[in-house]
């Protein structure tokens, strides 16, 4: 029986093994996890993101018990290297996770993001395809990041819930100055500390009354740690999935995650061939051994990657030469 088959079963294993295959990237990669998801439908993929420490891995298991209790399957990728785990062993002493790891409706995997250009995107991608090929209806994707880069993961995700904790004020900063993007759900997690309400209607009052979408982001107070809330921020990420469902909106936001997913792929596609190729040489010395020799500064060394890349004469489409310089 093949691989592809073993994941479409939802053997574990299996599909743990795909995702390693998948996490090395490459064309094969990418090929192998369109191959798993041919057929499948889609799955319904939320981000849950935000700064170190403010309870994401708590809120997803908590909100993983719940999708447990209405007997649905769910998948939970964590790219949140601060608190790893993996499917056979937890490391680090903050798990959360754990108790789902004997349950068949549960996958949970951390997923490596390699560092690199279009590291999360070209990651996440076939990641969640793979997911999807083995049958599981929601996926969950852990990120963790302050201000703009964590919220790389909108463009996978069809809710991004931002998780904030009383205390957590750049990222209220970063909305506030507009340099963030507005989330679709916001959860004020700890809220068992009494400042979360008023860290709750400081945002409302932040948060413009509708985005250009026409959504309005709601506020939810959560206690990932005893489940007070996850119903609330449940129903929440279910409104706002509807809005996207059948909606200009939605359209305009698949429009531009397919477009963004593409240059992600795409982008680490080239950006490892061209890291090949500066530490391979063709004539028995690399370019980076010219460099080193003073042969070559790194400017024209840039420009001769991309043509020995692109074939082109000089390395760029003629359109970028003769400038007026
Ligand atoms: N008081 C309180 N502590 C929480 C809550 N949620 C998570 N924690 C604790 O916060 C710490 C960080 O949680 P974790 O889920 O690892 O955060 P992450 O880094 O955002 O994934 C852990 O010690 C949790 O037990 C909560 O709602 N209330
Ligand atoms: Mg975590």
């Amino acid at each position: 029986v093949s691989l592809t088959e073993r994941v479409r079963r939802g053997e574990t294993g299996a599909i743990a093994r795909a995702l390693s295959l998948v996490e090395r990237g490459g064309p094969e990669a990418i090929e192998f996890a369109r191959t798993v998801a041919e057929g499948a439908p889609p799955a319904a993929i939320t981000g849950v993101t935000g700064p170190p420490g403010v309870g994401k891995s708590t809120l997803v298991g908590a909100i993983v018990r719940r999708v447990r209790d209405r007997d649905e399957r769910v998948a939970v990728l964590s790219v949140d290297p601060s608190s790893p785990f993996t499917s056979g062993a937890l490391l680090g002493d903050r798990i959360r996770l754990v108790e789902h790891f004997e349950d068949d409706g549960v996958f949970i995997r951390s997923l490596a993001t390699r560092g690199v250009t279009g590291g999360l995107s070209a990651a996440v991608w076939p990641a969640c395809r793979i997911l999807a090929g083995a049958g599981f209806p929601e996926i969950l994707v852990e990120t963790v990041g302050v201000g703009q880069t964590e919220i790389e993961i909108i463009d996978h995700a069809d809710t991004v819930v931002l998780v904030l904790m009383p205390g957590s004020g750049d990222s209220v900063q970063a909305i506030k100055a507009g340099v963030m993007e507005i989330p679709d759900v916001i959860a004020v997690n700890k809220a068992d500390d009494p400042r979360a309400a008023e860290m709750a209607r400081e945002l409302r009052r932040l948060l413009p009354r509708a985005r250009d979408d026409g959504w309005r982001t709601p506020v939810v107070c959560t206690v990932a740690s005893d489940g007070t809330g996850v119903a609330e921020l449940l129903d929440a990420v279910a409104a706002h999935r509807v809005l996207i469902a059948d909606s200009e909106a939605g359209e305009r936001r698949r429009r531009r995650m397919v477009e963004r997913q593409t240059l992600a792929v795409a982008e680490a596609l080239i950006g490892a061939e061209l890291r090949r190729r500066l530490h391979d040489g063709d004539d028995g010395r690399t370019l980076l051994g010219r460099l080193m020799d003073g042969e070559l500064d790194p400017g024209t060394a840039g420009l001769e990657l991309v043509a020995r890349l692109t074939g082109a004469v000089g390395g760029l489409p003629s359109s970028h030469k003769g400038s007026s310089l």
